[in-house]
C-alpha cells in the first residue's frame, strides 16, 4: 500500500459573511439564466474556451480520483453529419415506436421531435464517455468506482463552465448511443454518457416556456434542524 502524503489546502478561500451571501446570490442568478437550447448558430466558438471548460470539468470530485471520463470534441463537419444521421435514426425509432405514451406526454411541453439539425449546425459536439474501467499497460483491468456519479458531476461543471463563458448547451441523449463508440473510434471500456451540444444560440432562438418553471426551495429541499 502506498502511504498517503498530505499538503496544506492553500487554495481555500474564505469570504466575509456579507460577501459570501452576495456570492451565493450572484451564482444563483448566473445559473438561473441558463436555458437548454435547441436552436444553435453556426458561429464559430473559440477552442480555448471549450478547452478551459473541459479542464474545469476535469476538476470534478470523483471515485478514488481515477477520473473515469473522456470527452471527445467534434467540430469536423463530416463527422457531425454522421452523428446527426445516426442520432436521428435512433430518435425516429424512439418517437415513432419505443417511447411509451406517458413519456411522450411528459416531453410534449418541450416541443422536441426526431429532427436534430443542431447536431450539424452547432460548432462543437462534446461526446462524453464514462470509462467503465481502466486498462494497465499489461492489459489487466483497473476497477473504477462511482463512474456514473463522477461523470454526472463533471458534466454539470462542464455545462456550468460553458454557460459562465457565455455559450449555450443542449444535453442530448439519443438512446441507445452505441453509435458514438463506432463513429468516434472509442474502445469497449468507454460507454457514451451524453452528447453535449455547445455554441452560440441562433439569433432569435426561443426556448420552451414550460421549462422556465423551477420548483421552489420548499419543494426541492428539506432542512432537518
Ligand atoms: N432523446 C429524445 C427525447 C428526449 C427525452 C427527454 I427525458 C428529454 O428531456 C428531451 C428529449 C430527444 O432528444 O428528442
Amino acid at each position: 500500500m502506498p502511504k498517503p502524503t498530505f499538503v496544506p489546502y492553500s487554495t481555500y478561500k474564505e469570504y466575509p459573511p456579507d460577501e459570501m451571501a452576495e456570492r451565493a446570490r450572484a451564482f444563483h442568478q448566473l445559473v438561473a439564466r441558463r436555458r437548454t437550447v435547441r436552436e444553435f448558430s453556426d458561429r464559430p466558438v473559440s477552442r480555448e474556451v471549450v478547452e478551459k471548460a473541459l479542464l474545469a470539468a476535469g476538476t470534478a470530485p470523483n471515485g478514488a480520483n481515477l477520473q473515469p471520463w473522456h470527452f471527445v470534441v467534434v467540430s469536423r463537419p463530416e463527422l457531425k453529419r454522421r452523428i446527426r444521421e445516426a442520432a436521428e435514426a435512433e430518435e425516429r425509432e424512439f418517437y415513432e415506436r419505443r417511447a411509451p405514451r406517458e413519456w411522450l406526454e411528459a416531453l410534449a411541453p418541450l416541443g422536441t421531435d426526431p429532427q436534430k439539425p443542431f447536431l450539424e449546425r452547432a460548432p462543437y459536439l462534446i461526446a462524453i464517455f464514462e470509462r467503465r474501467y481502466g486498462i494497465r499497460p499489461d492489459g489487466t483491468r483497473i476497477k473504477h468506482y462511482y463512474v456514473t456519479e463522477s461523470v454526472g458531476i463533471a458534466t454539470g461543471i462542464l455545462i456550468t463552465a460553458l454557460h459562465h463563458a457565455g455559450l449555450a448547451t443542449l444535453t442530448h441523449t439519443p438512446s441507445p448511443m452505441g453509435f458514438l463508440n463506432e463513429l468516434l473510434g472509442r474502445p469497449d471500456n468507454e460507454r457514451p454518457f451524453l452528447l453535449l451540444v455547445t455554441g452560440f444560440p441562433e439569433e432569435g432562438a426561443r426556448v420552451p416556456e414550460a421549462a422556465l418553471r423551477k420548483k421552489p426551495l420548499g419543494e426541492i429541499a428539506t432542512f432537518v434542524e
